[in-house]
């Protein structure tokens, strides 16, 4: 079925996936219900509500919201007010919080994220990438079609993300749109468009039939595969839309370059082991 959904979308699996093969999650789980790890394995997603507390989204939200004015700051001033796939005033990609945050740091070592990793990883587990993306009001700006390891490609390729609301997410300010399925299909090709990398031959801003809105309120967490093609739609409203995205890989995995090229994930300042033999580090 999804050989046909990659056609329609003009999607075609990359050069190094040649014989990826999705693994179902079978248990025994810490934190997910059955119901939650047969989401996750047929649709490549799902919402684990009522996560975090929302004193300690705020907590976060302040620790981060100087280092994004930073990083603004000097696109704006340094870089004329475009950065790869930052654009000043638009949308900004603040990225290794945990460098420099032990709030930060701690939070990526929640309960939560340990059990989620255990239950979708294995025991041994590190942080892979974090960085909050923040939408500024822009009624154009949507945010292009792609799956996390899209952008570099790491193996294992099934690796997590968890896409942390510190505002809720609607579909008015620019929540994840997730299109379900693909992710049994691996790595997909990437190409270049003006705002970020995309998996479908289509308008970053078409909606392709099937995908699915998934807005969250402060508190959830949109949970889903580095495999999982989503967007997120442009901020119609007046006030900027929040994110933390917190991605975890097994201990080992490694990014790997056009050519082959192996580097492996763990550099210590900014991907830590958060969790050894199941237990946190
Ligand atoms: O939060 C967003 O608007 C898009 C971010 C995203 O999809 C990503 O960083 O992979």
């Amino acid at each position: 079925m999804s050989t046909g959904m990659l056609e329609a979308l003009g999607a075609r699996r990359d050069e190094r996936n040649a014989d990826f093969c999705w693994r179902p999650h079978r248990g025994p789980f810490r934190l997910l219900t059955q119901a939650q790890a047969r989401r996750y394995d047929e649709r490549g997603f799902f919402i684990l509500r009522d996560a975090i507390p929302r004193q300690a989204i705020e907590t976060l939200m302040r620790e981060i919201d100087p280092f994004e004015v930073e990083a603004e700051n000097f696109v704006r001033e340094q870089a004329g007010g475009e950065l790869s796939i930052m654009k000043a005033g638009a949308i900004s990609f603040t990225t290794h919080i945990v460098r420099r945050s032990q709030i930060a740091r701690d939070f990526c070592k929640s309960q939560v994220f340990l059990d989620l990793c255990h239950d979708t990883l294995g025991q041994d587990v590190r942080l892979y990438w974090d960085q909050a993306v923040y939408k500024k009001p822009d009624a154009a700006r949507v945010f292009p079609w792609h799956q996390d390891n899209g952008y570099a490609y790491v193996e294992p390729q099934q690796y997590l993300t968890c896409w942390v609301p510190l505002v809720d997410a609607t579909l008015e300010n620019g929540c994840p749109w997730i299109v379900p399925g693909l992710h049994r299909e691996g790595t997909l090709v990437h190409q270049q468009r003006p705002w970020g990398l995309q998996c479908f031959d289509i308008d970053s801003s078409d909606i392709p039939v099937g995908a699915i809105a998934a807005p969250a309120a402060v508190g959830d967490i949109v949970v889903f595969s580095s495999l999982t093609p989503h967007s997120t739609g442009p901020n119609l409203t007046q006030s900027v839309r929040k994110a933390y995205i917190v991605q975890f890989a097994p201990d080992g995995a490694e990014i790997v370059g056009a050519e082959g090229q192996r580097v492996l994930a763990a550099d210590d300042k900014r991907q830590f082991m958060i969790m050894k033999d199941g237990k946190r580090v």
